[in-house]
């Protein structure tokens, strides 16, 4: 028996590891089957799978080129002026739950695979059984579902402390696969709306934020509408010498070319190469030119990425809701966004997301809070962006300028609040994310002071939500996954 057990814990393991933490190769395997149950010929299937996989990974490089460029930098700010702060960012923050879990709690955080499974498990039968549970959209990107356990490990152990091990993956599995397929259900309809039906769902850190402004959005829009009416960014065109912003990588290149430059100024060169980022025989200038311009060429990577995998996932998971998941769409990297709506929403999103967090970063510092943050890139680009890129869709330029700088302000303030209290700021990083510091301390202030009807309560905010989505528009709920053209058609015209 326990030979058995021990071999179908080693194809976990394997399976964990390897495919169900690596989004590339889910999204890849994902195509695959979609392409079989739709009894397409196996090398039809293998080149979706092929083509599939590269794509996603083309769009990490795209992203993890953007983090790797300049999470740095802004990190440098910290020792430049060795602040002692806490750094908001999902690396920092997972790194700070491992450092701190076992001296706080005296608990190991090796579960975390267990706990991925079972929430995911949770996530795919509550859209299986969707004709009750209304929820719509399967999360797949792993790499994030880590970080998120990880720091809901830390939150359900603050509010509970001594629960047992089995009790506590029971409890977290449930609220973790709950707000997975809730969050990312939140986004099907803008989703589909914004990508005219590309068929997917976003499946990030932001799902209850980008939801929220979309509907801002909306509601500024109509209110605009009666004097003059909002334009998008791709509709305005600007005069003279202005239109090269019209042209996207232009823009984006000189506005990071301000952005960092100042960041890189206030670094200055000798700390730069201290911390070996360039080397003394460097022209500054250059190096500041270089630096910025490559924002523009992850993006261009990151949105060739979108294109090359998009079309496979929208025509082979038709074989997985046909077959397995009426109605469903795979939730995933919330770059993909990035590759639709207005790329200068993107660039547009980060420089007033970062307006409102240095802004906040500077009140933090100047009412002397005890915790002090450091803007991580991550939340900056990637929340703020993606708030812009619907915010634009939905509202128009004023709603993707104002809405990101509202969104920075929140990351600083809620996530500074909310890691002192649950004492997760001493270990020099939070996950930082929009709904993480958002939406959970609002479920660890309910289920600290309600303890565990506070699980109960948060259970029944998260299960109501999609039956009220549903209520909303229960002829188009489904119809907006299943046959978008005839959704357009119907709801959309009078818009
Ligand atoms: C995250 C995270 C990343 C990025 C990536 C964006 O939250 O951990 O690596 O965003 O998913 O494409």
């Amino acid at each position: 028996m326990q030979t058995i057990l021990d071999f179908l814990f080693k194809i976990w393991e394997f399976f964990a590891s390897n495919i169900l933490t690596q989004p590339a190769f889910l999204i890849g395997f994902i195509v695959l089957i979609g392409y079989i149950l739709l009894e397409r010929p196996l090398y039809e299937s293998i080149a979706g799978f092929l083509k599939a996989t590269v794509g996603y990974f083309i769009l990490s490089v795209g992203s993890g080129g953007l983090i790797n460029n300049f999470r740095p930098i802004l990190v440098g700010l910290k020792d430049r002026f060795n602040l002692d702060a806490m750094v908001i960012d999902p690396y920092f923050g997972q790194n700070a739950v491992t450092a701190g879990v076992e001296e706080t709690f005296g608990r190991a955080f090796a579960d975390v695979m267990l706990l991925l499974l079972f929430a995911f498990i949770i996530n795919i039968i509550l859209v299986r059984f969707n004709k009750y549970t209304k929820l719509r959209a399967v999360f797949t990107t792993g790499n994030v579902q880590v970080q998120q356990a990880s720091t809901a490990f830390w939150i359900i152990l603050f509010c509970f402390p001594t629960l047992g091990r089995i009790p506590t993956l029971v409890v977290m599995s449930i609220i973790l696969g709950l707000y997975w397929a809730v969050g990312s259900n939140l986004t099907v309809g803008i989703t589909q709306e914004l990508t005219e039906g590309a068929g997917f769902a976003i499946a990030h850190q932001q799902m209850f934020g980008t939801a929220f402004f979309a509907k801002m959005a909306e509601k500024m829009h109509k209110k605009d509408a009666k004097d003059k009416g909002s334009k998008r960014l791709e509709d305005i065109e600007l005069p003279g010498f202005l239109s090269i912003f019209n042209e996207n990588m232009v823009a984006t290149s000189i506005l990071m070319l301000f952005f960092f430059g100042i960041i890189f100024l206030i670094l200055g060169k000798p700390y730069l190469v201290k911390s070996e980022f360039m080397l003394e025989t460097d022209n500054f200038f250059f190096y500041i030119l270089k630096n910025a311009l490559h924002f523009a060429v992850y993006l261009a990577i990151l949105q060739l990425g979108v294109r090359t995998f998009v079309a496979e996932l929208t025509e082979s998971f038709q074989g997985i809701a046909n077959k397995w998941l009426p109605g469903a769409v795979p939730g995933i990297d919330v770059a993909a966004t990035f590759g639709f709506g207005s790329p200068n929403a993107v660039t547009i999103g980060f420089l007033f997301g970062a307006l409102g967090q240095f802004l906040a970063i500077g009140l933090l510092i100047a009412l002397k809070s005890p915790t002090v943050v450091i803007a991580g890139f991550i939340p900056l680009f990637f929340d703020n962006a993606v708030i812009a890129t619907f915010a634009n869709n939905r509202g128009g330029a004023k709603a993707a300028m104002i809405f990101p700088f509202i969104s920075g302000l929140i990351q600083v303030f809620g996530s500074a609040l909310f890691a002192t209290w649950i004492g997760l700021s001493q270990y020099g990083g939070y996950l930082g994310m929009f709904d993480w510091a958002t939406v959970w301390p609002g479920f660890a202030v309910i289920m600290k002071l309600l303890g565990y009807v506070g699980i109960a309560v948060v259970v029944f905010i998260l299960i109501m939500i999609p039956q009220l989505q549903y209520r909303n528009n229960p002829e188009g709920y489904f119809m907006v996954t299943e046959d978008y053209d005839e959704y357009a058609k119907r709801f959309l015209a009078e818009k």
